[in-house]
């Protein structure tokens, strides 16, 4: 059914990946449009409780396609970077943790997927940067307002003016990835966090991944209020009373996403 994706559901996890390994999975606008679809997919199937999205072969995803953006105007232009920002909007929107197993080059639109999802985690082959500034553009996939926010203005700045390549280490260092594994042990690290968010209440887990987001670009005070407001649903929850009696009664919680 995808053309420039595979999509593979798995014991609750939904595997995300871009496949067009011979152009460094490049997005063009398929892709977008099927990453677009894969997503919706995620948020509406049941069956799913976390998705990972990787790239097929040596990069992660290196960036938008430059052959197909090369003839772009800046109408046509403008359309790609709202597809983009769509796919990115949506994983941040949908109410299930989307972990980025980043095996290989993680550049321009790239980086910017990566910096979309929840949780990013780095093989120790896998290279960062936003090198748009070389092509004579900016980063349009979202990465002028996601780096800083994960790193620092300064140290955006820094990456986006210089379009410096850094290395896996360096990005967990500035806090653009969370866990930098071997690579023959990236899927298998990216499976146990998606198997220990899964063990929690689901509920807790999607309310605490929207009051995170929603609130993130609030000042303090706005975005507390969101926090009370997102406490409310999983304290009145089956889940919630299962956790804390599990707790006392020193067993295991046995979840049931009520
Ligand atoms: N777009 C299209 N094709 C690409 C891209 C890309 N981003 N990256 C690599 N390829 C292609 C190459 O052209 C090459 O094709 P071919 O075999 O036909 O010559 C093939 O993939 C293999 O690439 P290389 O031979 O270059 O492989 P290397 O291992 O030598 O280098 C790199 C790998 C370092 C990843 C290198 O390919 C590279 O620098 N790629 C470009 C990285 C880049 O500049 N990315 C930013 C793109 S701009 C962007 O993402 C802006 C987002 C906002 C978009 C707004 C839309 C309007």
């Amino acid at each position: 059914m995808f053309e420039t994706i595979k999509y593979e559901v798995k014991e609750g996890i939904a595997y995300v990946t871009v496949n067009r390994p011979k152009a460094m999975n490049a997005l063009n606008t398929e892709v977008l449009g099927e990453l677009h679809t894969a997503f919706e997919q995620v948020a509406a199937d049941d069956e799913v409780k976390v998705a990972i999205v990787t790239g097929e072969g040596k990069a992660f995803v290196a960036g938008a396609d430059i052959a197909q953006m090369k003839d772009l105007d800046a109408v046509a232009g403008r359309a790609m970077i709202a597809k983009g920002h769509s796919v990115m909007n949506l994983i941040e929107a949908i109410d299930k943790p989307v972990i980025a197993a980043i095996n290989g080059f993680a550049l321009g639109g790239g980086c910017e997927l990566a910096m979309a999802c929840d949780i990013r985690i780095a093989s120790e082959k896998a290279k960062f940067g936003q090198p748009e500034v070389n092509l004579g553009i900016i980063p349009g996939f979202g990465g002028t307002q996601r780096l800083p926010r994960l790193v620092g203005r300064s140290m955006a700045k820094y990456l986006i003016m210089t379009a410096e390549m850094i290395g896996a280490e360096e990005a967990k260092n500035i806090g653009l990835v969370e866990k930098v594994v071997p690579a023959e042990d990236l899927m298998a690290e990216c499976e146990k966090i998606a198997r220990t968010i899964m063990s929690k209440a689901p509920i807790a887990i999607s309310v605490a991944k929207t009051v995170i987001n929603n609130g993130y670009s609030l000042d303090l005070r706005a975005a507390s209020a969101l926090e009370v407001e997102g406490f409310v649903a999983p304290f009145a929850s089956e889940d919630k009373m299962e956790g804390m009696t599990a707790f006392l009664e020193k067993r295991p919680a046995e979840f049931k996403n009520k």
